[in-house]
């Protein structure tokens, strides 16, 4: 059987941690918070863009937000799969996403105004999510990172349809110019702030890199962020809000400005604009779901009685 040795060379090897494998319990517990924090805002994640299928411009648009909304529960579901292979239940994940005890996504919390917003979710929030997660197909825990694989596939698709929405509405009247400006400037910087905090007060960003778990630290995957989407906003013909955005040759990386992280702290807090409408939404989904479960437990009673029989 594998020792904690076993481990600390299976790391030092860059190798994959498999559900079987003997692992450090802190290990365990840093990776259930992860995944399951994850899985909560791929469904949280439903709710803003959720908010626009049955007000989508075009049947075309629509197909396509429902399409997107659907792939984003089916990320929630991998997640989930990927934890439970650590020996938690979902059940109880998902009592502590309603409890209060385990976070969601901060960007989830702030709400989607206008068509564009749906754009500007695709463009900057799932191409946060890229960038944040294509290292994570590297990460030490073989579930996640395979689960990983799909879910950036996936996302690199959204980015696109996001990116287009813009494009489009940029290249309309000056009315949809306008509302496309509006959406980039309300969601930039909480864009920026999915990284989470500064590397200097990420209290976990230390021993989860040791671990292999993070691959880079909440900054450079921040300063990634910004490198590949200033070049891209010029292509949209619209602005970033930050004045002091401009490429330093020395660096050879884009400035930008200070984000205002206590804003994040605020949000993280449940002081967000959304938090108290997302959670009482994904509760009140949940209750109203639970006949389900039961019928879905008592058909499996009842297949299990039969075969046994
Ligand atoms: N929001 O020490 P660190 C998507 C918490 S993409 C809320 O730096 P860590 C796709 C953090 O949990 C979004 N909480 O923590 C989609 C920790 O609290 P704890 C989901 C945040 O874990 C697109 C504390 O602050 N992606 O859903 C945030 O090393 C469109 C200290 O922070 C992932 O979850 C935040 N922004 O690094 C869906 C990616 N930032 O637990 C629908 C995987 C930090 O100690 C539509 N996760 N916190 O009480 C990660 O890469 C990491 O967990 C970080 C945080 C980078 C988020």
């Amino acid at each position: 059987m594998a020792t904690s040795t076993a481990f600390d060379d299976l790391l030092a090897d860059d190798g994959r941690v498999e559900p079987r494998d003997e692992m450090p319990d802190a290990y365990r517990r840093t990776l259930v918070r992860q995944v399951a924090q994850h899985a909560h805002s791929e469904i949280i994640g439903m709710q803003p863009e959720g908010n626009w299928i049955s007000r989508a411009p075009s049947l075309r648009r629509k197909a396509i937000l429902m399409a997107k909304v659907q792939d984003e529960a089916g990320h929630g579901l991998y997640l989930y799969a990927a934890a439970e292979t650590l020996g938690v239940e979902r059940a109880d994940l998902l009592d502590q996403l309603h409890t209060g005890r385990q976070k969601y996504s901060s960007i989830f919390n702030y709400p989607t105004l206008s068509w564009a917003d749906v754009g500007a979710i695709g463009w900057l929030v799932d191409g946060a999510a890229i960038v944040n997660q294509v290292p994570l197909c590297r990460c030490s825990y073989g579930p996640y990172a395979r689960a990983m694989v799909r879910v950036c596939k996936e996302e690199s698709f959204h980015q696109r349809q996001g990116f287009e929405i813009l494009h489009t509405l940029a290249h309309g009247t000056p009315e949809q110019r306008a509302m496309a400006q509006d959406a980039v400037d309300r969601y930039w910087w909480p864009s920026l702030m999915m990284f989470g905090p500064p590397d200097d007060s990420s209290p976990n960003s230390a021993q989860s890199m040791a671990w292999g778990i993070k691959r880079f630290s909440n900054d450079d995957l921040r300063q990634r962020f910004v490198d590949m989407t200033v070049p891209q906003s010029e292509v949209l013909g619209l602005t970033l809000p930050d004045p002091d955005i401009r490429w330093n040759e020395e660096r050879g990386h884009y400035d930008f400005g200070p984000i205002d992280f206590t804003e994040l702290g605020e949000v993280i807090a449940g002081n967000g604009p959304c938090n108290r409408d997302r959670m009482a939404h994904r509760v009140g989904a949940h209750e109203d779901g639970a006949w389900v479960r039961d019928a879905a437990t008592a058909y499996e009673a009842k297949r299990a009685a039969r075969t046994a029989g």
